[in-house]
């Protein structure tokens, strides 16, 4: 067992279940009944796990078939005493999704994906998970002219606040995670960011329990920082779940092993989620599972398949442990204090003061020396290299 922390890892089906099919070829692996998945993540050290209901259930099974086969999935959960912490709905495979499910041109396929969406929710309430993730990988375009852009955005709003607002009617205990990602398999995807998913978020009429379920491949696909996205997430409330993996600029979308991509940015990740914010020890706290979202390479036979299942779990633990001797060292925060990090957590202005007391404050423009103020040290590449030495150091 790799888990020795208490940290609740969990992992979709389709991760150690992908077999390995891409662009330019079929599948490398045989596929892998969703029971023995469930087993061998127990035993890999998972608390918990995810599945898109394709995963489980074929798309077009009959009712017979579908309650046999979520019955094993019941099963395995109860002998392996794993949660089943989060659903997802499978709108990209079957090709009557090819141009979106509930951004669809086609308006039958927006009404079937919708029914398709609401009947897994009511299977997310009956397995008691609290997460509904709505990852929209075929929502987008290959061309601009494809699509009315504006229709497409108030379809999407619709698509969503219609599934919200059935949670609530059902009384559910469920939140939805919408899960940003720029591009592929469409050209561009609609909310193709974090930054972009809060925005349409804010426009909800029930976007009280719709979050973000962001993976970090996803952000550093458009180039961005996924600890910052983490950041911005928490900052507005909307950190409902996670998607760790691991990718290497700005290409496909790789989904390796978490740490397996950049690592440095890794750390990061996992010393905000572990630890919180340095100068900010009240404030928001991720408290979801830890959720892998990877893909197990295409070169691996079912021996790598495992190895990698446990890679993650292992960088995260390596990574954990790091980052709290990373917080715990007086140095690094000596460095912090030198640098400034506490102090930016004092707000700008005085409690109580007003613009015009700014205004009035000679101090502040008049007779502020900023050439004086420029000559600050602030030791980042110091305390950079701190947590590059607890990171690698010997
Ligand atoms: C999801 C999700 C993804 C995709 C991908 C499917 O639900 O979070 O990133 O589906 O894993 O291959
Ligand atoms: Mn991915
Ligand atoms: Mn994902
Ligand atoms: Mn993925």
């Amino acid at each position: 067992m790799t888990n020795n922390s208490g940290i609740n890892y969990s992992f979709g089906l389709w991760t150690v279940g992908w077999q390995g099919q891409d662009q330019f070829g079929g599948a490398s692996r045989a596929p892998l009944p969703a029971a023995e998945s469930i087993h061998k993540l127990a035993e890999a050290g998972a608390w918990g796990f995810t599945f898109h209901d394709d995963d489980v259930v074929p798309f077009g099974s009959d009712d017979a078939t579908r309650d046999r086969l979520l019955g094993e999935v019941k099963t395995a959960a109860e002998e392996t005493g794993l949660t089943i912490e989060m659903v997802t709905t499978n709108l990209f495979s079957h090709p009557v999704f090819k141009d979106g499910g509930v951004t669809s041109n086609d308006r039958s396929v927006r009404r079937f994906a919708l029914r398709k969406v609401l009947r897994n929710v009511d299977l997310t309430a009956e397995l008691g998970a609290k997460t509904f993730v709505m990852w929209g990988g075929r929502e987008g375009t290959e061309y601009d002219g494809a699509k009315d852009l504006h229709a497409a955005l108030e379809r999407y709003r619709e698509g969503v606040d219609l599934v919200a607002g059935y949670i609530k009617e059902q009384g559910y205990d469920i939140k939805i995670a919408l899960e940003p990602k720029p591009n592929e398999p469409r050209g561009d995807i609609f909310l193709p960011t974090i930054g972009h998913a809060l925005g349409f978020i804010a426009e909800l009429e029930h976007g009280d329990i719709v979050g973000l379920n962001p993976e970090t491949g996803h952000e550093q696909m458009a180039g961005l920082n996924y600890t910052h996205g983490l950041a911005q997430a928490l900052w507005a409330g909307k950190l409902f779940h996670i998607d760790l993996n691991g990718q290497r600029s700005i290409k496909f979308d790789q989904d390796l092993v978490f740490g397996h991509g950049d690592l440095l940015s890794a750390f990061f990740t996992v010393d905000l989620v572990e630890n919180g914010f340095p100068g900010t020890p009240d404030g928001p706290r991720y408290t979801g599972p830890r959720h892998f979202d990877y893909k197990p390479s295409r070169t691996e036979t079912t021996v790598g398949v495992w190895d990698s299942a446990r890679a993650n779990i292992e960088s995260y633990e390596m990574l954990a442990r790091k980052s709290a001797a990373y917080r715990a060292d007086p140095e690094v925060q000596e460095a912090f204090k030198n640098a400034g990090i506490f102090e930016l957590a004092t707000p700008t202005l005085a409690a109580g003061e007003t613009v015009a007391d700014l205004l009035a404050d000679t101090s502040s423009f008049e007779d502020f020396d900023a050439d004086a103020a420029a000559q600050r040290d602030f030791g980042f590449v110091r305390l950079n290299q701190l947590a590059l030495r607890h990171l690698i150091g010997s």
